[in-house]
């Protein structure tokens, strides 16, 4: 099966939390292999176009002043079927939903501020990496542990 690619914000309160290596682990213990990772400042522009579709939308000016309110940490994650394995990984959007072993299920209390993103196609993924990351900034390294994983 191809290798997928999918991208996934650490989102602000994270690094305050002091958990983005927990967040980490679980994330490389699942298999994803990582090949771009860094902490940034969202600017309002870049958060508008990440939340475009959401536009209009009751509660879309809450989550861009929640995305530019710290730094995030930004990463672009490889696997077979990332895109829908990641999410499941992350778990539902409503922290409600979010099942206990999720990321969201483990980390977080609210919609609004639910701790991290992924993206929910293949379309999205490959938007967000560009809107995210200068093609310089992904490392395609060899794995060599790939067939146990
Ligand atoms: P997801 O793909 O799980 O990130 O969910 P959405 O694209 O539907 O929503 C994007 C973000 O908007 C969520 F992570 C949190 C926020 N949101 C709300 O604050 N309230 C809502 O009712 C829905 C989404």
């Amino acid at each position: 099966m191809a290798a997928e690619r999918t991208f996934a914000m650490l989102k602000p309160g994270v690094l305050s939390r002091r958990v983005v290596g927990e967040i980490i682990s679980k994330i490389e213990r699942k298999g994803f292999k990582i090949i771009g990772l860094k902490m940034m400042n969202v600017t309002i522009e870049l958060a508008e176009r990440q939340y475009a579709e959401h536009k209009g939308k009751s509660f879309y000016l809450d989550l861009l002043e929640y995305i530019v309110s710290g730094p995030v940490v930004v990463m672009v994650l490889e696997a077979d079927q990332a895109i829908k394995l990641f999410r499941l990984l992350c778990g539902s959007t409503s922290p409600e939903q979010a099942l206990p072993g999720t990321i969201r299920g483990d980390y977080a209390m609210h919609t609004s501020i639910n701790i991290i993103h992924a993206s929910d196609s293949k379309e999205s993924a490959v938007r967000e990496i560009d809107l995210f990351f200068r093609p310089e900034e992904l490392i395609d390294w060899e794995d060599g542990n790939q067939k146990w994983i």
